[in-house]
This record gives C-alpha cells, sequence and structure tokens, in this order.
C-alpha cells in the first residue's frame, strides 16, 4: 500500500514546467485530479466499446481443442476451454465488456472436477454424446443444442462416458462478476459429488413450460432449470408459423426463459434462439446490451458498424454494445442462430437503450 499524503515530488531541480503543470502534478501527488481535464472521456456523448466486432471460426479453433484434449490431462487444467478473447479486450481477457464465451472439451473418461463460483455460467451443447453435468447434486445430461444452467454457486462438474470427443460453448459473465468485485471461487474438495437427486428431475419437472412444480423452494434469482433440450426448442421454433411476422431485427427469436417468472434464465444473462429464415434481411439496429451469437445450424451474414462477419456453422461471433449491427440470410436455408447477452443487467439498472438503425 502507498502512504496517503505522499509528499510532494517537486523540487526545483526538474525540467522547467510551467506553473499550471506544476499545480496538476501537485493535484496527482495528492490523489486529486481536475476533471475538466477528464470530462469528454468520463461523459461521453455514446458508449464506445472498448469491444471489436469479432467472429471466431470453428473449423479453425476446433483441431487446437482437440491438440489439447491428447496433451493436457485434466488434471493439469482445471478446465480445458479455448478461451474467445476480444482483440480490444486482452487484460483481463474476455469476450464483451461483462461476457465471456468459451468452447469446452472432455474426452470420453474424463471428469473435470466439482467446483463452484459466483459467476453465473451456462453450456451449449456443440457436439459429441455421453456426457453429463452435474448440479448441486443432479446429474444433468448433455445432448448437442442442450442449453445447461450453472447459475452462481451450484456446485458443478463434467463428466464423459460417451465416446469422441464432447465439445460445448460456455458462457460466463465473469467479466462482470469481477468489475464488481464480487468473484468468490471454491473447490468442493473431492473430485466429483454424488449424485443426490435424480437424473434430469429439475428438467422434467418443468418441461411443459406452464406447469410449475409447487412444492420446489428454489424461487430464487436463477431459473430452476438443469437443461433446455434441444428437442423441446426445435419444437417451439417449428411451432411457429411459416408466415409468422417475427421481429424485424432478430428474425423469430424466441428466449428461454425462468419458470418462476417469466424472465431470463439468469439475472445478469438473457439467452435466445432465432431462426433467420432464408432469405431474412434484418433491420439495422443498436442497443446498450452486448451480443454473443453462435451459429446452431446454416450460414449468412452480420454486419456490425460496417464490419461484415461471414458465419458458418457452428461459429462464434461477437457484437459489441452499442455497435450498429443486422443480420442478413442470402442464404437457400434457414439459418438458426444462439445468441445471449447481458441485456437483464441492463434493464434492471435503467441503463437498457435501444435505436434502430434506419430511424
Ligand atoms: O466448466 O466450470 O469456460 O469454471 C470457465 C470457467 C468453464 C466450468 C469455463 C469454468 C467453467
Amino acid at each position: 500500500m502507498t502512504a496517503p499524503n505522499r509528499p510532494s515530488t517537486l523540487d526545483d531541480t526538474g525540467p522547467p514546467e510551467s506553473a499550471a503543470e506544476r499545480r496538476y502534478a501537485e493535484l496527482a501527488a495528492a490523489s486529486a485530479a481536475p476533471l475538466w481535464r477528464h470530462y469528454g472521456n468520463l461523459f461521453s456523448p455514446e458508449p464506445k466499446s472498448r469491444a471489436v466486432p469479432y467472429l471466431w471460426r470453428y473449423a479453425q479453433l476446433r483441431p487446437h481443442a482437440v491438440h489439447f484434449s491428447e496433451s493436457l490431462s485434466l488434471e493439469d487444467a482445471e478446465r480445458r476451454v479455448l478461451m474467445l478473447v476480444n482483440p480490444g479486450l486482452q487484460d483481463p481477457p474476455a469476450t464483451l465488456n461483462s461476457l465471456f464465451a468459451g468452447l469446452q472439451i472432455i474426452m470420453p473418461g474424463e471428469s473435470a472436477q466439482a467446483h463452484r463460483h459466483t459467476a453465473n455460467a451456462f453450456r451449449f451443447i456443440i457436439e459429441g454424446s455421453g456426457a453429463s453435468t452435474t448440479v448441486d447434486g443432479e446429474p444433468v445430461p448433455m445432448r448437442p443444442g442442450d442449453l445447461l444452467l450453472t447459475p452462481g454457486w451450484r456446485w458443478h462438474d463434467h463428466t464423459h462416458n460417451g465416446d469422441g470427443p464432447m465439445i460445448w460453448l460456455d458462457g460466463l459473465d465473469y467479466p462482470l462478476v469481477n468489475a464488481l468485485e464480487a468473484g468468490f471461487f471454491e473447490q468442493y474438495g473431492e473430485r466429483l459429488q454424488r449424485h443426490t437427486r435424480p437424473a434430469g428431475s429439475s428438467t422434467e419437472q418443468f418441461i411443459h413450460g406452464r406447469l410449475n412444480p409447487v412444492w420446489r423452494g428454489d424461487r430464487g434469482h436463477h431459473s430452476p432449470v438443469g437443461n433446455y433440450p434441444w428437442t423441446e426448442t426445435e419444437r417451439a421454433l417449428a411451432a411457429i408459423a411459416d408466415d409468422a411476422e417475427g421481429s424485424a431485427f432478430d428474425g423469430i427469436a424466441l428466449e428461454y426463459t425462468n419458470p418462476w417468472n417469466g424472465g431470463p434464465v439468469m439475472p445478469t444473462i438473457s439467452c435466445r434462439v432465432q431462426r433467420l429464415r432464408s432469405g431474412f434481411s434484418g433491420r439495422p439496429h443498436q442497443h446498450t446490451a452486448n451480443v454473443i451469437f453462435h451459429v446452431v445450424r446454416g450460414e449468412g451474414t452480420t454486419e456490425v458498424d460496417g464490419v461484415r462477419m461471414d458465419w458458418a456453422d457452428k461459429d462464434v461471433f461477437a457484437v459489441p454494445a452499442w455497435s450498429a449491427y443486422r443480420h442478413l440470410n442470402p442464404s437457400r436455408s434457414d439459418a438458426v442462430l444462439f445468441a445471449y447477452s447481458d441485456e437483464p443487467v441492463f434493464r434492471t439498472l435503467g441503463l437498457y437503450r435501444s435505436r434502430a438503425g434506419d430511424d
């Protein structure tokens, strides 16, 4: 710790400087600063994210994930995750200002040991079969397209008893939690949790979506659902008529909800799935929320502040806060995107703003 009220370092032997500069140096030495020299940076007319729009190609990253699955054991790595680091956010590394995306790989016979952290997390399964996550004693199966939640401070470990590599997208809010200096982390002590609740029970009990089990006491900040299975997501998308209007910005976009209140799945992260029909040409817009997209299937283009990102199957791309963007699907097939954002944070704090680009 530096001592408060350090003596001024000004003396008469230094380089010649103006009386004003000497005064500013004295202020700095007294841990004070002239607001008028900082005003423009601190009160910008509108947000300017340090993050840049960026696309990570799955085909480029997958071989690296496989390489480390062969050369690095899960005894030596807490989690085998390739972090998707935004070129504008390298220290500390993050994908967008408040959000993280990573690609996690686990091989047959392996396990990732039990731990918990205050950061909220989810997994969106990309490929593989036969793995599961245990969350607070409940084994939750993982299949491609499933969305699994591990809300803050829940114990979680991952086990793979199937064949071939299992790869998923991790989404976490640790950049926000750490910025708030609210990060806690704890090891469970044993490698894996004991199974104390029936496999898949939190998913099955809420699966209908409009009939909630009244005996459950876990009406907290988070959705109690362990897994939003792809089979149900696909059914929900298919139930929307082909000529339904949808969102001019996002196409047929559906939000995964917390069954207790209809709100976002976690207080800091909203998750959606969106279908962009063949020929879709989205209206441009911008909003204060940050969004990360994962291509479930298909191909298309997203233009962000004039930067064009041509995405394909399983890619991940990031749209920073307040950048103007639009989605296009000129291909002959529908495209399906999974999207997550920090929109609930902005809404809760009264900081959500949006503007249609052609207004
Ligand atoms: O699987 O628990 O990508 O703790 C980063 C931190 C995944 C996990 C990440 C984690 C995990």
